[in-house]
């Protein structure tokens, strides 16, 4: 499918997540940001209502429109977002950056839910397979998202051997570029900008992150392992 910068075309792709519903993992993500399914102050203790609205609506929302905006400029020929990145080396940084950004946190909305929704039997057991312990796996992914300097995200993804893995990436790369430090299909992410968490943890990163698991949505994360190891 060559699109060469159409926006409407481009919105028409997105236009089923708009409902809210499940299934930005399933290989067709949009290009619009949708609806937060929860209210800002849903997601506290762990993040406070006023963090949760700018970040939604003013850093979110910018990547969103300055990915659209590189679209336009840009011979753009992926039919899908998850295309695009499998191809982001071809492009702008400027794309690089937005369309990572706008990937990364329509993800990041659906991998929190109000009080958290909890792993089941299968998946406890898929991850002690794969870390030991749940709590093995939470001291890396946190270790990751501590160690990285600056902006970015640590993931747990599935790579290329089908085995999950823990990594972090700079600023909005995310595991699906072609030019990421770590490659696979990101199964849950956590963003370790400043601006996710500044206004109530300042310096402590660390307080951050061990809140956060308090709201992640496991349901969420296990599907979207499961869409990763029968792709
Ligand atoms: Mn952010």
């Amino acid at each position: 499918m060559v699109i060469a910068g159409s926006i409407s075309s481009l919105e028409s792709c997105g236009s089923s997540k708009k409902t809210g519903g499940s299934g930005f993992y399933a290989g067709t993500p949009g290009f619009s940001q949708a609806t937060l399914g929860y209210d800002y102050n849903a997601l506290e203790p762990a993040l406070d209502a006023k963090t949760m609205e700018i970040h939604f609506t003013t850093h979110a929302a910018t990547y969103t429109k300055n990915m659209n905006d590189a679209i336009a400029a840009e011979n753009v020929t992926a039919g899908n977002l998850q295309s695009l990145l499998a191809n982001i080396s071809k492009y702008s940084t400027k794309l690089r950056n937005n369309a990572g950004g706008h990937y990364n946190h329509e993800s990041f909305w659906k991998w929190m839910t109000p009080k958290g929704k909890a792993m089941s039997a299968e998946f406890t057991s898929t991850m002690e397979t794969a870390f030991e312990s749940v709590a093995n796996f939470k001291n890396k992914f946190a270790d990751a998202g501590m160690k990285r300097f600056g902006s970015g995200w640590a993931w747990l993804y599935v790579g290329a051997d089908k085995k999950l893995a823990i990594g972090s990436t700079p600023n909005q790369d995310n595991p699906l570029m072609d030019n990421s430090e770590v490659k696979g299909f990101p199964v849950l992410g956590i963003d370790v900008w400043e601006h996710a968490y500044y206004l109530k943890y300042q310096n402590k990163r660390a307080d951050y992150i061990n809140a956060w698991w308090d709201i992640v949505n496991w349901q969420e994360v296990e599907a979207r392992y499961k869409h990763a190891m029968h792709a």
